[in-house]
């Protein structure tokens, strides 16, 4: 019987003491504010554990079978290609690449894989909720393809079908991204097949943010209806930092060589096996009631805010996030963001549809609900934290410093990593 070689806490406060510092401060901030970006999640403990393993010293550049290091065989193989089969089970998808380190990396090898630059593609723009990789000016996305953006309707801030058709005919682009970042609604996944068939264009969704809604089977899914999914592994899906993309067969080898060799060298094996983990959590049964303990968790704090005066970007939500507009309330988001800081709330301020700020004050916040449906809370305790993020916005510092001390107090209740030993 081997000795286990794992993360070893010991060890790196001797070798390290400002490191482990580093780390205990970090648990300690997430264990005691509200996290509410919308990107973020708490990698439960067997998925830390693998990637804090000795996983990370191999490498294996290729693919399962056919690596240019020996080694592999053995051990790596059977473990890239166990995420392999789970994100094709789990997604019912023809074909999945586990390598990509990032979803701005999942999405460099899509563009890799299906246009060349200064070709056309359609995708959302930053502004009304996309990525900054469709498109966005200083990314390689907008320096080196020739970018068609669609938004959003002024009058519903829902994506305007009619709009990406028209620009679609007129335009003749050779890809067309749905996806977002930064967008409260379901996508019409059948409506962007049609107008891709339509112009002839490969169809690319970014599921980054909802995929784990998908896996829990409380949001559509996009893999019936698009030539490439990319998604990353660690916002609803709980995973660790990473992505995957899946294909049909017409556009397998074509990812695949677009990862490796073509945007990514030696891949990150502790973080595939980890990606093994958190599809294997998310076959879980439990993992479809806390996808839906997500949704109903967002709207009972949209619904909190909402009834506070605060106005819901599109009047709602059906994901795990939502926008809301502070001006109402004479904040800008970046002054939202920083009171509700002060008072342990974490989120992040974001531009709204047809936003007069610049971004980096911008007129809204977003907020989402994957980090605190982990911890257990459920819609009672959201439509609370609606009234403390409405006193954080409100309030004087005194108030902010009450606050402060009601999170600790609640998320005492809901604690993260609950069970892991303290050092
Ligand atoms: N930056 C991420 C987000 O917060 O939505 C997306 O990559």
């Amino acid at each position: 019987m081997s000795t286990f070689w794992g993360p070893d806490f010991d060890q790196l406060q001797a070798t390290d003491p400002e490191v482990a510092q580093g780390l205990l401060d970090e648990l300690q901030r997430q264990r005691s504010g509200l996290q509410l970006i919308a990107s973020e999640n708490f990698a439960s403990p067997a998925v830390l554990a693998v990637q804090g393993s000795v996983l990370t010293n191999k490498y294996a550049e290729g693919y399962p079978g056919r690596r240019y290091y020996g080694g592999c065989e053995e051990v790596i193989d059977p473990l890239e290609q166990l995420a392999i089969d789970r994100a094709k089970q789990l997604f019912g998808a023809d074909h999945a690449n586990v390598q990509p380190h990032s979803g701005a990396s999942a999405n460099i090898a899509a563009y890799f894989a299906t246009v060349k630059p200064g070709e056309k593609v359609l995708a959302m723009s930053l502004a009304d909720g996309g990525h900054l990789t469709h498109g966005m000016k200083i990314n390689f996305s907008g320096k080196w393809f020739d970018i068609v953006s669609y938004g959003v309707r002024e009058d519903t801030e829902t994506i305007d079908m009619d709009q990406v058709r028209a620009l679609a005919l007129e335009h003749r682009p050779k890809l067309i991204i749905a996806g977002w970042s930064a967008y409260p609604r379901q996508l019409d996944f059948p409506a962007f097949r049609a107008i891709a068939d339509e112009v002839d264009a490969v169809l690319l969704c970014d599921a980054a943010h909802f995929i784990g809604l998908v896996a829990g089977r409380v949001h559509p899914s996009p893999v019936p209806y698009c030539d490439i999914v990319t998604f990353t592994t660690h916002k609803t899906l709980r995973g660790p930092r990473g992505a995957i993309i899946l294909t049909n067969e017409r556009w397998a080898k074509a990812i695949d060589k677009a990862v490796f060799p073509g945007t990514q060298g030696g891949p990150l094996e502790h973080v595939i096996a980890a990606k093994a983990v958190a599809l294997r959590e998310a076959m879980d049964p439990g993992f479809a009631a806390y996808a839906q303990r997500i949704l109903d968790d967002i709207r009972a704090l949209a619904d909190g805010l909402t009834e506070r005066g605060y106005r819901i970007t599109s009047g709602g939500t059906d994901t795990h996030l939502f926008l809301a507009d502070v001006t109402a309330k004479g904040l800008t988001g970046a002054q939202a963001e920083s009171r509700c800081d002060a008072a342990g709330i974490v989120l992040n301020k974001n531009a709204i549809p047809f936003d007069t700020n610049p971004p980096a004050v911008a007129s809204g916040i977003r907020a989402g609900a994957s980090c605190v449906a982990t911890q257990g809370m459920g819609p009672e305790e959201l439509t609370h934290v609606a009234g403390l993020v409405d006193r954080a916005l409100m309030g004087s510092d005194e108030d902010r410093a009450q606050v402060r001390g009601e999170v600790g107090d609640l998320v005492k209740r809901f604690p993260a990593y609950p069970t892991g030993a303290d050092h």
